[in-house]
Order: C-alpha cells, then sequence, then structure tokens
C-alpha cells in the first residue's frame, strides 16, 4: 500500500469545498483499469433532443446498487479484482468507504462531460469522491456557482492521478471535462462514492 505523504498531495481549493490532488497516486495502467468492465449505451435528453454520452460509460461496484443521474439509471455490476484492489487501497488512504465506482472513457478529445456538480441526494449532502485517472492528460475544470469574481479553476490531470472532491465542493463549484481539438488518445477516469 503506497503511503501519502504530505509532499505528494497539494490542497488545491479550500473555499466553499475542497479539492485535492496527488499526482502519481497509483502504477496502474489504462489497460488493467478497463479490464473486463462492462459498457454501457446510455443516451442524454438536452433541450427536448435524444443524444448518445459523448463518452463511454461503465458503473461497477456493490452487484445491484443503483444510481441516477441526468435521468440515467445505472445498476452496478460486481467489482472486478483490480477495481476491488484500488477500492481498498483509496478507503485505507482516505479512511472512508465507497461502495460503487463510476467509469467515464474518453475516446478521444471529443469526448467530454458538460458543467455539473455530482449533487444527487443519494451521494448524501457532503460526498468525498475519489476520482483516478489514467491515460492521457486532460483538462478539469472547476467554477464558482455563484461567485463570479472567482476565475475557472483549470487543472491538467494526468496519468495516475488523484482528484479528492470533499466538504461543500459539490454545493459551490461545478466541474467539467472540456473537448479539445487536439489529436490525443483515450483517458479513463473512474469516480469512487458511497451511494447512501
Ligand atoms: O473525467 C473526469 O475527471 C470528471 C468525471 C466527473 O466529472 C464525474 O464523474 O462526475
Amino acid at each position: 500500500m503506497k503511503s501519502l505523504l504530505p509532499r505528494e498531495f497539494e490542497e488545491l481549493i479550500n473555499d466553499d469545498g475542497t479539492l485535492t490532488y496527488f499526482e502519481h497516486y497509483s502504477d496502474e495502467t489504462i489497460e488493467t483499469v478497463t479490464e473486463g468492465l462492462v459498457w454501457r449505451n446510455d443516451f442524454i435528453t438536452m433541450y427536448g433532443k435524444t443524444h448518445p454520452l459523448p463518452r463511454k460509460t461503465a458503473w461497477h461496484g456493490v452487484a445491484g446498487l443503483t444510481h441516477s443521474y441526468s435521468g440515467i439509471n445505472m445498476v452496478a455490476v460486481e467489482w472486478t479484482p483490480i477495481l476491488l484492489k484500488l477500492k481498498n487501497q483509496l478507503e485505507a488512504d482516505l479512511k472512508t468507504k465507497f461502495n460503487s465506482v463510476l467509469i467515464n472513457y474518453y475516446r478521444d478529445g471529443s469526448d467530454h462531460m458538460s458543467w455539473h456538480a455530482d449533487d444527487e441526494k443519494e451521494l448524501g449532502p457532503n460526498p468525498i469522491i475519489a476520482s483516478l485517472s489514467f491515460g492521457e492528460t486532460r483538462s478539469f475544470q472547476l467554477k464558482h456557482k455563484f461567485d463570479k469574481s472567482k476565475k475557472i479553476f483549470n487543472l491538467p490531470i494526468t496519468d495516475g492521478s488523484l482528484v479528492v472532491m470533499g466538504g461543500e465542493l459539490q454545493h459551490f463549484w461545478v466541474h467539467k471535462i472540456a473537448k479539445t481539438a487536439k489529436p490525443i488518445g483515450p483517458r479513463a477516469n473512474l469516480t469512487f462514492r458511497y451511494i447512501h
């Protein structure tokens, strides 16, 4: 188990919630963490039009656990061995519990995720969300919902890094993964969550 020395993490936001970044947290690869995943085929409805999600997704965890967001209802498929190993490592390091993980797979620069907060009721009022990334570096942006004097925060998340969102972050900030025109490879993002 890798121990997290203070010099290994940076607290990037500590204002209306917390955002912590751990570079080089995991030595796994995009290939190993996506092995055996059960990919979904979800659609999203926006302004009355239905589109396929602009990324691939999978939902694993305690088998049968349900979670809904943006009108998408998911039933968890059992942990794969590698996801279970990562969950156990995160639980030990962050001293919290996770019972599921949402995997977002960005095939190229046109795959993206729009502004949103992880504020579904079943995550509880102030969820701790551990977000592990593998593969291509993508820019994770955060915008304060109410205080327009705060600049958009831009964090390039590198392969093997961990972002932890906590405190009241989901009440005050929205986040996204922007599109890019650069010719880039895939990126897998794993957000470990506790569904109540
Ligand atoms: O891909 C990412 O880093 C962001 C994922 C995300 O925003 C989410 O799962 O809610």
